[in-house]
């Protein structure tokens, strides 16, 4: 770091990123379908001036990797260009037009007709255009939307651009799951009243039988503000007025892991009798808490069971798919799961949603995932180039770091099944510069959240010994692979280096800890009656001593798998058609070991298998 204490994100403002519904004073328009698509240098100099000049179209919502079969589009590095025409309905007239993108990864420039009227970086959370001045209802507008999928030492995640001897740019990165982009979630319009509601916040307590809500709204005029709370009738069961305070329910019902209640805040912005605005947000009532070794919710004791897993299916990339959405909370109730980490990046808000209505407990990752130049080093952790440096991750990336943190905060704050914020995936974080590097950051998070925990995914290398970051955390999250890139085939000499790791942590640090990583590739219908790696048998025996460790673990909170489902990746020796560790196939058959955690986990209601903890 060049100067630690310098913290430029400090200034930088929180954009209200208040999910766009149709309200009695709001519309909303879904912009997804085929659009018209090129690469950049194929459509001309400025593709926002004219008609997009290409034979392609590509779906919205979808990443546009695999859609075709030339290479050159899979492996592009820059930008791309989506484009459609869009009609303003007649009705808006004096209304306040809104375009939003849910993401554009990683980077998006958002024109109307000839204007650029929104640019973005971050490709995992959305971005708005006010398009007021330049659209008029009833007229149609040219709308253009630049993509550019390029990773560098000062995005997250981060990556590097190099140029091959033929003269093709080349992107490389420090996550193995493969680099999709364009434009894998919804495209809105919406329509909001000139006085309007711009940010919402809420956060709730339990006292007794009562529920409490903490509310703070924001609107872009100084006008009275109502707030009721509804419930899941529609019943009203508290009201209050102003932009803050707090709403008392009384015989309330929580929130709970595995038995979600979701209750509506309605937001109104009022002149006189008139509602001149008015907003839903869904809240659910639960608490969050650390205590000793101890994850409470509802201040019960709760045991995570579940995966890490990607948003990643055949064809669509990272496209958001509202059928493997269903199916794949299908397949976490049928397994007996009650939790998933974000992995590697913020997932759509569609999937938050459905956490929060069906009781699935998230621990939210931001995209800060590579932040470890270690892991280029092979497999030893071998330094060959310092990780945190002016040169390599510095303040621009800690900014940019900043930004995603701040952007994921304000975006899930109200979501209920949202219960730990996890702010990077395996950094170097035994190397000397990560405390500079994190402390501010974790200063940040708590002062944007201060109600829930905070954690990363800690990488192999970082060990109680060496780590230089976990005292900052409330949960201790460890990623290892003993008996997979340690100990490969050897389980018993897995288990024992495990449980001596394990041990370790917890004396050193006495905080709760989940395996947020353990894993093992297997190749459906590949059979030994030896210990080899890559077999079911195999996934399935790595999974059971891992999970005989965890058990002898009185600071164990929690499991999860490394991966849900296989998932693409980039090329690579290690990886066949991408990664197999999946407990599903990526098209979502079981393997052996899906039998065999269903038989663990069901039934579990967030215990520890064998603990004698309340049901949480
Ligand atoms: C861990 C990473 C994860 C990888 C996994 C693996 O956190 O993203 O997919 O290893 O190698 O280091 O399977």
């Amino acid at each position: 770091m060049t100067d630690p204490l310098h913290r430029p994100y400090k200034q930088l403002e929180t954009t209200p990123m208040l999910k766009p519904r149709p309200t009695p004073t709001r519309e909303l328009i879904n912009l997804d379908g085929l659009w018209r698509f090129g690469v950049d240098g194929s459509v001309g100099d400025a593709p926002w001036s004219s008609r997009l000049d290409t034979p392609l179209e590509a779906p919205v919502p979808a990443s546009y990797n695999d859609l075709f079969t030339d290479s050159a589009i899979r492996d592009h590095v820059g930008w791309v260009w989506y484009q459609r025409t869009v009609r303003v309905p007649r009705g808006w007239d004096g209304q306040r037009v809104v375009l939003r993108v849910d993401a554009a990864t990683h980077e998006g420039k958002v024109y109307v007709d000839d204007r650029l009227v929104a640019q973005h970086v971050g490709g995992y959370t959305p971005f708005e255009a006010d398009l007021t001045d330049v659209v008029a209802a009833g007229q149609e507008f040219r709308l253009t939307i630049g993509v550019n999928n390029e990773l560098t030492n000062e995005t997250i995640p981060p990556g590097t651009i190099t140029v091959s001897a033929d003269g093709r740019r080349r992107q490389t990165y420090l996550h193995d799951f493969y680099n999709y982009a364009g434009l894998a979630r919804s495209v809105w319009l919406y329509s909001t009243p000139p006085a309007y509601v711009q940010d919402v916040t809420v956060v709730t307590g339990l006292d007794g039988a009562t529920g409490t809500v903490d509310y703070t709204v924001s609107t872009n005029v100084s006008a009275p503000v109502r707030v009721r709370a509804l419930d899941d009738t529609g019943r009203e069961v508290a009201t209050a007025d102003g932009t803050r305070g707090t709403l008392r329910i009384d015989d309330v019902t929580p929130w709970r892991p595995g038995k979600a209640y979701l209750y509506d805040l309605v937001v109104e912005v009022l002149d006189g009798e008139d509602v001149m605005d008015s907003y839903s947000q869904p809240f659910g009532v639960r608490t969050v808490e650390v205590r000793g070794t101890k994850f409470l919710i509802n201040g019960e004791p709760f045991y995570f069971t579940g995966f890490g897993k990607h948003e990643d299916t055949p064809v669509r990339g990272k496209g958001h798919d509202p059928v493997y959405l269903v199916h794949d909370f299908q397949l976490t109730d049928w397994i007996g799961a009650n939790s998933f980490r974000t992995s590697h990046y913020p997932y759509a808000e569609e999937v938050m949603d459905f956490a929060d209505r069906h009781g699935i407990v998230v621990i939210d990752e931001t995209a800060a995932v590579g932040l470890n130049l270690a892991v280029t080093g092979g497999l030893a952790g071998r330094v060959t180039q310092r990780t945190f440096s002016p040169e390599t991750f510095n303040d621009k990336t800690q900014a940019a770091h900043a930004a995603a943190i701040r952007e994921l905060v304000a975006r899930d704050k109200n979501h209920p099944s949202v219960v730990m914020w996890c702010i990077a995936n395996e950094p170097s974080s035994n190397e000397e510069g990560a405390r500079e590097y994190f402390e501010p950051l974790v200063d940040l998070i708590r002062e944007l959240d201060p109600t829930r925990p905070v954690t990363y995914a800690a990488v192999m290398f970082a060990t109680f010994k060496n780590d230089l970051i976990a005292d900052l955390f409330d949960v201790l999250s460890l990623n290892r692979y003993y008996g997979w890139y340690v100990a490969t085939g050897d389980l018993a000499t897995a288990e024992t280096y495990l449980e001596g790791e394990l041990r370790g942590w917890v004396e050193r640090f006495g905080k709760p800890i989940i395996m947020a990583e353990y894993g093992a590739d297997a190749m459906p219908g590949l059979h030994s009656v030896w210990d080899q790696p890559w077999t079911e048998e195999y996934q399935e025996d790595y999974l059971a001593m891992n999970h005989r460790v965890f058990d002898r673990n009185e600071a164990f909170v929690g499991e999860q798998v490394w991966n849900f489902a296989d998932f693409q990746t980039s090329n690579g020796i290690h990886r066949v058609d991408g990664n197999r560790k999946g407990i599903f196939t990526r098209d979502r058959r079981p393997k052996a070991a899906a039998h065999a955690l269903r038989r663990r986990w069901t039934g579990l209601n967030g215990r520890k298998p064998g603990g004698d903890e309340r049901p949480a």
